[in-house]
């Protein structure tokens, strides 16, 4: 039986999820959609379901199963109304603004006692990032020490402030480099660029692995992400993403994308396959979880704390309840 499920905002990753969902997922399909702007909903649907109120979109009897891509304030009431009604629900980044919203989730999954939430740390369904770790646990480079990030968004809007570099952009490290080493980050310092962008941030791992990220919102050339682990016997990192490499007039060259949407498509469909599938199924879709979700927030809103302190700071999280055992 195919899934009906329904996407709540129709902004940029609205409405590419409901793209896919409409053209390259197996098994499921766009029931609904919902936005405040009821035009921008019923461009993106498509046909589907009209709805403005998020509330309404969730308990509708058309709708098995929830994708989140409205503004970050919302994410975490949204997920909670999800888990109250037992409707498992993709999530954007971040799950929630503040630790303690994201606890909120952990315990609400914790006492339905299903996991019902996925967040959309989407590295996690990139090629070239699945490689890495691949290559990283077989032990091809020996054991790692550094890991070596940069995220560049070509420019962002004015509204995008300061602390959204770490709470919208830079959760993607966060969880991408726990993902991969499979450690926890244990310390963070944070380095400012002029005016606060590029920020440079370094963390530490319960491994004694050291990660070092730039987040640069306006780097002004294209949307460009980029990661390289080092091992004690040799490096792997990621390749350019483009299909085709050019040599003219004298110059070998290849194009950076505009934003992530077209940088990540592939992983974006991969994600909302694996996700429906585990709907479907009940089987682990191996993507970031409400647990997941917490630390990322958690850590970002550490970090942002340590924005301006020139210190180093300790990093902490709750325990892990067993119901998430690894
Ligand atoms: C955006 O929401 C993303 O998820 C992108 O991957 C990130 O590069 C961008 O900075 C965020 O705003």
């Amino acid at each position: 039986m195919s899934v009906a499920i329904g996407v709540i905002g129709t902004g940029v990753m609205g409405s590419e999820h409901a793209r896919i969902l409409r053209e390259e997922t197996s098994d499921a399909h766009l029931a609904a959609v919902c936005d405040a702007d009821e035009g921008r909903a019923r461009a993106a649907g498509a046909g589907s379901k009209v709805f403005t109120d998020p509330l309404a979109l969730i308990n509708a009897d058309q709708v098995d199963a929830v994708v989140i891509a409205a503004p970050d304030a919302m994410h975490g009431s949204l997920v909670l109304s999800c888990i109250e009604v037992g409707k498992p629900v993709l999530c954007e980044k971040p799950l929630a603004l503040t630790a303690t919203e994201a606890l909120q989730v952990v315990e609400a999954e914790v006492a339905k006692g299903r996991r019902l939430v996925q967040v959309g740390y989407m590295r996690r369904f990139d090629a070239s990032y699945v490689e890495m770790k691949r290559l990283r646990e077989a032990g091809e480079v020996g054991k790692p020490v550094i890991l070596h990030n940069v995220h560049r968004n070509p420019v962002v809007p004015a509204w995008f402030s300061g602390p959204m570099s770490v709470t919208n952009a830079f959760v993607h490290e966060i969880d991408m480099s726990r993902w991969l080493l499979g450690s926890e980050m244990v310390s963070a310092r944070v380095y400012s660029g002029p005016g606060g962008d590029p920020l440079m941030i370094t963390m530490q791992t319960d491994h004694s692995e050291i990660v070092s990220t730039e987040i640069f919102m306006n780097c002004g050339y294209g949307y460009h992400v980029h990661s390289q682990l080092v091992g004690r016997n040799g490096t792997i990192e990621t390749a350019l993403p483009t299909a085709t490499v050019r040599n003219l007039a004298g110059q070998h060259s290849a194009t950076y994308p505009e934003n992530w949407v077209p940088r990540f498509r592939n992983a974006y469909t991969s994600q909302m396959n694996a996700w429906v599938r585990s709907v479907r199924t009940g089987e682990s879709s191996h993507g970031a979880g409400a647990w997941d979700g917490y630390v990322t927030t958690s850590l970002a809103e550490q970090i942002v704390a340590a924005l301006g302190a020139n210190a180093t700071a300790q990093l902490t999280i709750e325990a892990r309840p067993a119901f998430y055992a690894m």
